[in-house]
This record gives structure tokens, sequence and C-alpha cells, in this order.
């Protein structure tokens, strides 16, 4: 960012901090490679053809796997599932400018970057049904994965508390002096809670190496973007701060990827945090039990759907012959199946013992869980010989 140098004898209060047309300029337009019909108009960002394939399966893995839980969901058959639909670029764009020791600290729905970074997908169900394979022994939030191998912090459901998370796993990191760089997800109805204030505040500071992005998907529930903020956009905000922000095409994962590896590269070499605000739209419902159809226009919707980030994705993919739409359907069949396979293992397998209710609740265990133990054992026992 450009700021004007305070001048020896003057106090920073004293001092005139402006950012520059540019910084300005970043965080008000918007950020395309990719058009809305998928030809490229600018610069595309150093990737193999099997990172940008990559890049694509873990699109469209995120899309059917919603499919999935959406359905396993209305059945009963999954508890709370908050899908991703018409989000995925900005999901995959920050899983892929990772490096594996990096963290992920998602917001509501970001659970596809766990797998992309390499959580197993039948680990990833065992979570979601909360069976006996399920880490956590089934006592984990409904829809909330996590996993420590691959660096992705389990989800919460406390709207912006990602961001101090965030924050401080990126400060920690640094007082270790690891190379560590912590990517944070937020949605536009999360920044107006003050974690998010917080959040971006010691992390300018301290810069800390943290890259935050905004999941601007236009909607929190049923509250509009036009009644979250009065702001030019939810990006300037950041400058606000001192952190370098930028407003990007949230459907197009060429230009996600291309900022946020930017970001990323930044952070990591101690030049501190910066802030991304990904224009998107949520194409369902906010959760199983909203209609938005109460609240928004179906138009709206209607024209979002033909800004699809995978059928943009899969266009450009096509035309510059790196995967045939032949090779698409191919994959689409493949990944399902996979889903499909996973979902009747990991449902064939029944839940936790119940006494494991009681295991890893202390580091040392002690005689008062001891006793509650014996007792629900005892009322168990009587229960099931009545
Ligand atoms: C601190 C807090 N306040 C309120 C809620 C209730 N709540 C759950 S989701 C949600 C909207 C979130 O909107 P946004 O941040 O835009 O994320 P999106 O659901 O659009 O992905 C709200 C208000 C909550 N979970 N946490």
């Amino acid at each position: 960012m450009a700021t004007s140098k305070v001048r020896s004898g003057q106090s920073q209060a004293e001092s005139v901090e402006a950012f520059s047309d540019l910084d300005e300029a970043c965080a008000t337009g918007l950020r395309q490679i990719l058009d809305e019909n998928g030809l490229a108009l600018a610069a595309v960002p150093t990737l193999s053809a099997e990172e940008l394939v990559r890049m694509y399966e873990g699109m469209l893995r995120g899309r059917l796997l919603d499919e999935h839980m959406l359905t396993m969901q209305g059945q009963g058959r999954v508890g709370l599932y908050l899908d991703a639909r018409g989000q995925e670029a900005g999901v995959i764009a920050a899983a892929h400018a990772l490096a594996p020791d990096d963290y992920f600290v998602p917001a509501l729905r970001e659970a596809s970057a766990a797998l992309y970074r390499g959580l197993p997908f039948r680990t990833f169900l065992a979570q979601m049904l909360g069976n006996a394979n399920d880490p956590a022994h089934g006592r984990q939030a409904p829809g909330q994965v996590g996993s420590r191998a691959s660096r992705h912090v389990i989800g919460s459901a406390s709207v912006a508390s990602q961001m101090p998370h965030a924050t401080g796993l990126a400060w920690a990191a640094r007082m270790r002096g690891e190379h560590t760089v912590v990517v944070g997800f937020v949605g536009d109805g999360g920044t107006s809670e003050d974690d998010f204030q917080s959040g971006l505040n010691f992390a300018a500071v301290f810069k800390a190496p943290v890259v935050f992005v905004c999941q601007n998907n236009q909607w929190a529930i049923s509250t509009p973007l036009s009644h979250q903020t009065a702001a030019r956009s939810i990006a300037i905000k950041g400058l606000a701060f001192g952190v370098p922000s930028f407003r990007v095409d949230g459907n197009d994962v060429l230009a996600l990827y291309a900022v946020i590896k930017d970001a990323v590269d930044r952070a990591r070499s101690g030049r501190g945090p910066s802030f991304i605000e990904a224009v998107t739209y949520r194409l369902g419902a906010h959760g199983p039990s909203d209609d938005p159809s109460r609240y928004r226009d179906p138009a709206e919707a209607a024209a979002w759907q033909r800004k699809d980030p995978l059928i943009r994705f899969g266009i450009w993919l096509h035309a510059e012959k790196i995967l045939t739409a032949d090779a698409q359907a191919a994959t689409r069949q493949r990944i399902d199946d996979e889903i499909r396979a996973a979902i009747a293992s990991e449902e064939a397998v029944g839940p936790p013992p119940t006494s494991s209710l009681f295991d890893d609740v202390l580091a040392e265990p002690s005689w008062l869980i001891g006793e509650q133990q014996a007792e629900y054992l005892r009322v168990r026992k009587r229960q099931s010989s009545q």
C-alpha cells in the first residue's frame, strides 16, 4: 500500500495516512481473468495442465458432494449441512494457493477445501455421519469437519470468529519462527461483526501472515448486501486497517488464484496480511430451514446461475484443450461413483460405542468422570434388560 511518509518529529496522528488511487481501484474494481463466457481477458497465472485439472476436479467434487449431502440431509441421514454451490472457486483457489503446512480456517461453507488438501473422503463422511470411524466419536457439531493432518481447522458456527482465530494461528506461527501462512474465510454478513475488525486490526498491526477471504455471496440469510453495509465495497474496509485489499470476481477461479497466491507469498515473506473480497452468489438456500423464494427475486438467482464458476472454468479448459467436454463428463461420473461408494461404506458403519462418550474428556481420567461413566453404564444395562 502506498502511504505518505511520517516526517521526523511528526506523530503518526498528525500525519496524513492515505491510500493511493491504485489501492482504492484494487479494493473497489473487479479483478477478472475469465469472463462469464469462459474467455480469458487477461494473463492466466502460471499453472500446469495437471494443476488446472486438479482445481477443476476439486470444484466439481465440492459441487457433487454438496448435492449428495443436501439430499441426505433432506432424508434425515446427515445433520445440518451448509453448502457452497456457486462459491466453489474461492474455496479451491485458496486451497490450491496454500502449502501443505499452511492452515485453512473455514467459515460455514468451505468443507471441500479439507478434501482438496488431503482429508480422505471416508473420514469426511465419518465426521458428517458421526459414526464409529469419526475421529471425534460423533461429538463434533453437525456439518463441521476438520483435519489435523491437513491443517483444516474445525468449522465454527459463530459468524466471523474465524477472523481472530486465523490471526491468532498466524501470529503464533510467526512467534515460533515458522513460515506457515493462514487463510481465513468470512461471509459478507460476518464483516459486520466485531470479530472481523479485531482479526483484521491485530493482523495488520503485528503483520501476521494471514490472508482473509470474504465470500461475498450477496446474502446473509435474508439480509441483502445493501442492508449489510453502505461502504462502496467490502474490500475497501480492509484499507482502513492498512491491509492491502482486493475485490475479485468470486466465480473466476483463475483470478482468485492469482490474487490469493500473491497474498500468500506476501504473507510468507513477512509483509503481513491481505484481504480479498470474492464477489459471488449463494445459489441455494442458506440452510435447511431457509426458503430464499420468500425474500429474493428468482430472476436474480437465475442471472447468477449463468455465471456458474464450474461451467465457466469448464468452457475455458475445453477451449484450451486441457480437459475436453467428454473428459469433464467422465470426471463427473468418476467422482460421483467415488462419493456414492464412500457413502455406502460409511453408512454401513454403526455409531461410536456409547462408552466413547467418556473417552478423551480430560487428559487424566478423574474420579468424577469415572463415577458418571459407571452410573451411565448401570442405567443403560437396566434399560436394555427391561
Ligand atoms: C455471531 C453469530 N451471530 C449470528 C449467527 C446466526 N447466523 C448464522 S449464519 C448467519 C448469516 C451469515 O451470513 P454470512 O456471513 O454472509 O455467511 P453465509 O451464510 O452467506 O455464507 C447468521 C446471522 C451466528 N451463527 N453467529
